[in-house]
């Protein structure tokens, strides 16, 4: 039986010690889940690695438009009146051009599965969890971009009232908007999340559908979407305008490549110990495999 949730999505509401044995099951092959529920995807399961607590994933966020504050963002995005019916506009280069609803992205992008996926940002922490989606490319497939079409951009949404630290920060370019060369946008990775854990995703995650690129920093997985356009330039993102010096527009995960003011070479595990394990970054954040060939032409130091 699919639950149905606020945004009418058939997100299952299993907790996470559910989702995990589930895998298990699935990979075993003795047992499948009930055919309506989301299916873990054994190709993406990660097997070796260890599930962040959800306390930790859902209560140590950046999400700017909130606050700067880490812990500040959850009180905030819980008292979010998050809209519904969510609307999501396309626009650019396609003739699907007009305003979707959620549901109806998740059926043309579906059907849903789960991927547990690695997650690093820019700041040297990473974590590692399962989120619900459906692969970006499906649902680009069926909006059918033009040839010219070279770039996806992407906006969140941005509500003054509700998200504090819009006004508190004048000089951001807000809304977050991120962009993804054609070819990123349909690599079978980049994953549209519309839950984490088994559950629809909780404010501060950015619901109720957000991107997940698993080989970038954090910051090009933007949180909130209100729009897709397909252009023919490389889109203007937040950061890369606020810093670009700091944050390029491929961001790839890289241990090579210093952050100005820090080095990437290794990692804080988000585990919430007073002193976090410490781990190696990995190129490509471990998706070296799948991903490296997308920029065999380009000077990642040069395009970081
Ligand atoms: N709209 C929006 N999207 C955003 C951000 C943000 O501030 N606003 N922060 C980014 C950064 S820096 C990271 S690390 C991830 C954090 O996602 P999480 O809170 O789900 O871990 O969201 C990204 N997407
Ligand atoms: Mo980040």
């Amino acid at each position: 039986m699919a639950k149905r949730t606020d945004w009418g999505l058939p997100h299952s509401a299993i907790t996470p010690e559910e989702v995990y044995l589930n895998r298990r099951k699935f990979m075993q092959g003795t047992a499948l889940l009930a055919a309506t529920a989301v299916l873990p995807n054994p190709e993406y399961a990660l097997k070796d690695a260890k599930l962040t607590k959800p306390e930790l994933a859902t209560s140590y966020n950046n999400f700017y438009e909130f606050s700067l504050e880490k812990g500040g963002v959850k009180p905030l995005a819980e008292k979010w009146k998050i809209p519904s019916p969510w609307k999501v506009e396309v626009t650019g280069l396609t003739d699907a051009k007009r305003s979707y609803t959620l549901e109806e992205l998740v059926g043309l992008g579906g059907p849903l599965e789960e991927r547990v996926y690695r997650f690093r940002c820019v700041e040297a922490w990473s974590m590692v969890v399962p989120w619900t989606g459906f692969p970006l490319y499906q649902l680009i497939t069926k909006l059918k971009p033009k040839k010219e079409a070279k770039y996806v951009a992407f906006t969140s949404y941005a509500n003054e009232k509700e998200m504090p630290n819009i006004k508190a920060q004048p000089h951001y370019p807000w809304p977050y908007t991120e962009g993804l060369r054609m070819d990123e946008a349909m690599h079978p990775l980049t994953l549209m999340a519309t839950g984490l854990y088994g559950k629809p995703l909780p404010g501060q995650n950015g619901a109720p559908m957000r991107l997940v690129v698993p080989w970038k920093y954090g910051f090009k997985s933007i949180k909130s979407v209100v729009k897709i356009e397909f252009s023919a330039e490389q889109p203007k993102t937040l950061w890369n305008q606020l810093a670009p010096d700091e944050y390029g527009f491929y961001a790839n995960v890289n241990p090579e490549v210093a952050h100005p003011r820090w080095s990437q070479a290794s990692e804080r595990v988000l585990d919430g110990k007073l002193f976090p394990t410490r781990i190696k970054t990995l190129k490509f954040n471990g998706y070296e495999k799948e991903v490296a060939g997308l920029y065999k032409d380009l000077d990642l130091k040069k395009n970081y």
